[in-house]
C-alpha cells in the first residue's frame, strides 16, 4: 500500500487530535479484540469497564455504566433512544439548544423522535426561558450542551437538569468535546452538579486516545436496559450497543489515556490549549478582526471567506461556524509555532489580496 496519512501540522478544524503515544500503543495492541463479544474476549471485556470507571471519574459519577462507543454520534443516538424507550410517549420530543450537534438530527430521523430546538441567547448559550417554554409533558428528553462543537460554550446545566425533572423527562449533557477540558474550569457540567441522566464523554477528542472511541455515560445502570438486545448466539445474553462487532483499540486507547494523564496531564494540556486560545484571540482583534471570546479553547472570528479560502489554498485545513465565521480548535497538537504561522499566512495572503479586515474603515 502507498500513502501516509496527512500530518496535523495545519490542522485547526478538527476535534480530533494526534493520539497520546501510549494510546497509539495500546490501540495497536488491542486492535483485533472485540468488546461486542466479551464472552469471548474477556480481556477487553474488563478493560472496558475499567474505562467507564475511569471515564465516571472524569465525570463525577460514582459507580458510572455506560460503555465506550463509536463515537460521540453514536452516543447522542443511544441517549435519545433511552430517553423515547423510557418516556412511553406516541411522539415523543427533545427539547435541545440549536447549538446542539448535528448527531442529534440523525437520532430524530432513525427513531421518529421529533426534536425542538430552542435558541441560543447572545453569548451562544441555550435562552433558559425558551427552553422553560419549549418543554411540556411530550417531552422525552432535554439536552443540554457542555462544549458546543461551534463556539465551545457551556450550557446552564442544573437549571436544564431541573427543567428536565419538572416534567418526568430524562437529561442528557453532550460533552463530547468539553468533558476532558471542563473539569479544570469553574464550570458546573458533570454529574456531581446536576440532575443528569445520561452523558456523552469522547476520549477520541480531548482525551487523546485513538479513533473510534466515544463514551456514554448513564447514572444508573438499568437506563442500560431500554437499549438491550438478546443475543442467543453469543457467550453472554444482551448487548447494550449500537455496533456489533466492534475494535477493542478505542477501549484500550482510552484505558491507556486515562491511566497516563488523567488528571495532571489533562490539567497541563487545558492550561495550555487555554493559553494558545487567549493569545490567539488577542492577536486576531489587535489585527481589526471581531472576535468571539473564548471560554473553552475554541475561538471564533470574523474572518472573510476569502482569506480563509486563500489560507486553506496554503494548505491551512479550517471550519467555519455556520454563520460563516472562521473556527479554530485549540487541541493538544496545535502549538503556538503553529498559529504563529497561521497568522503570519492570514497577514500575508489578506495583504497580497488587499482583502479589507472587516469594521476597519
Ligand atoms: N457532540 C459534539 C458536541 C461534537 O462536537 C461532536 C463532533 C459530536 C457530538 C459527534 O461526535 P463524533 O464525530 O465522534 O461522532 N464534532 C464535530 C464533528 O461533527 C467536530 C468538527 C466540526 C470537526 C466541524 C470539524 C469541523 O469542520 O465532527
Amino acid at each position: 500500500m502507498r500513502g501516509e496519512p496527512q500530518s496535523f501540522d495545519r490542522v485547526l478544524s478538527s476535534m480530533c487530535t494526534e493520539p497520546h503515544p501510549v494510546a497509539r500503543e495500546a490501540a495497536a495492541r488491542f486492535l483485533a479484540t472485540n468488546p461486542g463479544d466479551p464472552g469471548t474476549y474477556p480481556t477487553i471485556a474488563t478493560l472496558e469497564l475499567e474505562a467507564i470507571e475511569r471515564l465516571g471519574e472524569v465525570a463525577g459519577l460514582e459507580e458510572p455504566a455506560g460503555y465506550v462507543a463509536s463515537g460521540g454520534t453514536e452516543a447522542n443516538i443511544q441517549a435519545v433512544r433511552i430517553a423515547r424507550e423510557r418516556a412511553d410517549l406516541e411522539r415523543p420530543t427533545v427539547v435541545i439548544p440549536a447549538s446542539g450537534h448535528f448527531s442529534f438530527r440523525k437520532a430524530a430521523a432513525l427513531l421518529q423522535i421529533d426534536l425542538r430546538e430552542v435558541p441560543t441567547d447572545d453569548d451562544h448559550r441555550v435562552d433558559l426561558a425558551a427552553a422553560k417554554a419549549a418543554v411540556d409533558e411530550d417531552t422525552a428528553l432535554v439536552v443540554g450542551v457542555a462544549g458546543s462543537t461551534e463556539y465551545g460554550r457551556v450550557d446552564p446545566i442544573p437549571e436544564l437538569g431541573e427543567l428536565a425533572r419538572s416534567v418526568d423527562a430524562l437529561f442528557h449533557v453532550d460533552a463530547a468535546w468539553g468533558g476532558f477540558v471542563l473539569p479544570f474550569t469553574d464550570h458546573r457540567w458533570d454529574f456531581s452538579d446536576a440532575a443528569i441522566d445520561t452523558m456523552t464523554i469522547d476520549p477520541h477528542k480531548m482525551g487523546q486516545a485513538a479513533v473510534p472511541a466515544g463514551g456514554l455515560l448513564v447514572r444508573d445502570e438499568s437506563l442500560l436496559d431500554a437499549l438491550a438486545v438478546d443475543t442467543p448466539y453469543l457467550e453472554t445474553t444482551a448487548q447494550a450497543t449500537l455496533t456489533g462487532t466492534r475494535s477493542g483499540a478505542g477501549v484500550a486507547s482510552t484505558v491507556a489515556a486515562l491511566a497516563e494523564l488523567w488528571p495532571g496531564g489533562y490539567a497541563a494540556q487545558y492550561e495550555r490549549s487555554r493559553a494558545n486560545a487567549s493569545w490567539l484571540a488577542a492577536r486576531l482583534e489587535e489585527l481589526g478582526y471581531a472576535v468571539v471570546d473564548p471560554d473553552l479553547p475554541l475561538v471564533v472570528a470574523d474572518v472573510p471567506d476569502r482569506a480563509i479560502d486563500a489560507c486553506r489554498d496554503e494548505g491551512w485545513r479550517l471550519s467555519r461556524t455556520g454563520a460563516g465565521e472562521l473556527r479554530i480548535v485549540c487541541m493538544p497538537h496545535v502549538t503556538r509555532r503553529m498559529l504563529e504561522a497561521f497568522l503570519g499566512d492570514l497577514e500575508r495572503v489578506s495583504q497580497s489580496l488587499e482583502i479589507p479586515v472587516p469594521g476597519d474603515d
